[in-house]
């Protein structure tokens, strides 16, 4: 990374999005608002969740998403916030979102961006006070300006990304993202207001002592993967599992680590998301050093053929992450 670019922790997100922008010439200044805007729709997001308790926006909504999930009130509360905080920020065209079956159309035709979201990732852990986040991933829209976004503009691969990034509303709120230049990591002030520079250039350990993986699914995983989980017992690794998937990425992100949430009997192509789960979380590994697999492919490869497809989702140390696709592969051949 060019020392260039390192900035003082103690900058702005706002500062930080302008300097690095200065360092594209040719950047016309969207992706930098739209970025902005993400950061202003999580602060609110942020504090509706902090005062959740004191209001009567926890618990079950009484309905139910895309996914047949109980939609939370704080899941519907952060899908209007962002929408909203995207919609008006003039940026993106369309945006697709876990609780909403079809693309939203923004209204804005001359928008050059689309966005995947899942606004409020790990609500049903809301009400005990478990941190929660927000995961997202921007595209480059793929036709023409001057018309609503597209389903091509949606459906794009995870290599196609120019953007993607998480907020972790936990003892802390964090907005960690990357541009495909390296991921920074900024921690919000609510006295301020403001996000600050806190993990600059995160790096993520090849490996790790750490798997996150919910194991009262084991005995319908693959094979190679209950391998892997009876390797971690005997190299005595510590199992994390906090049932959000934000938080223990975060944790393996900066500590190292793995979460693995394989093919299941209740979800035979894995319960996590490709287009603002897999995809998002990926983008960010990989600029961070680490790994994400379905088991066999590179996540970010997988060609989406479905605004909500699942995905098996294999993720984390590089290191850990080669050792699963090996028992998976040694299932194999077997
Ligand atoms: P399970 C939350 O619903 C989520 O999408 C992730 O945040 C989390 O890691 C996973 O599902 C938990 O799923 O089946 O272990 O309860």
């Amino acid at each position: 990374m060019n020392d260039k670019l390192a900035l003082p922790v103690g900058t702005t997100l706002d500062r930080f999005i302008m300097r690095k922008q200065e360092d594209f010439p040719y950047a016309t200044g969207e992706l930098s608002q739209l970025l902005r805007d993400i950061a202003l729709a999580a602060k609110i997001v942020n504090r509706e969740i902090n005062r959740a308790g004191l209001l009567d926006v926890t618990g079950a909504y009484g309905n139910q998403n895309i996914q047949g999930e109980d939609q939370q009130k704080l899941d519907v509360i952060a899908n209007i916030r962002f929408i909203r905080a995207l919609r008006n920020g003039g940026e993106v065209c369309a945006i697709i979102s876990e609780e909403e079956e079809n693309i939203i159309q923004t209204g804005n035709i001359k928008g050059k961006y689309v966005v995947a979201m899942d606004p409020l990732d790990g609500s049903s852990n809301i009400d005990v006070n478990v941190s929660i986040g927000t995961i997202f991933s921007v595209y480059r829209r793929t036709s023409d300006t001057g018309n609503e976004g597209t389903l091509e503009d949606c459906l794009q691969n995870g290599t196609r990304q120019v953007a993607a990034g998480y907020v972790i509303y936990g003892s802390s709120t964090m907005l960690v993202y990357t541009t495909g230049h390296g991921v920074n990591g900024f921690t919000y002030d609510p006295s301020l207001g403001e996000f600050f520079l806190s993990h600059p250039n995160i790096v993520t350990p090849r490996t790790g002592t750490v798997y996150s993986c919910n194991e009262g699914c084991v005995n319908s995983f693959p094979e190679g993967v209950k391998n892997y989980l009876a390797y971690c017992k005997e190299s005595s690794y510590s199992a994390r599992y906090i049932g959000s998937l934000v938080a223990d990425f975060h944790r393996n992100l900066l500590k190292g680590g793995i979460y693995i949430y394989p093919s299941t009997a209740k979800s035979p192509n894995g319960k996590l998301r490709l287009m603002y789960e897999c995809n998002s979380l990926a983008f960010i590994v990989e600029q961070a050093g680490g790994k994400a697999t379905n088991g066999s492919q590179r996540i970010m490869e997988l060609e989406p053929k479905e605004l909500h497809e699942r995905c098996p989702l294999i993720i984390g140390s590089t290191d850990m992450v080669d050792k699963v696709e090996e028992f998976l592969k040694a299932e194999v051949t077997v």
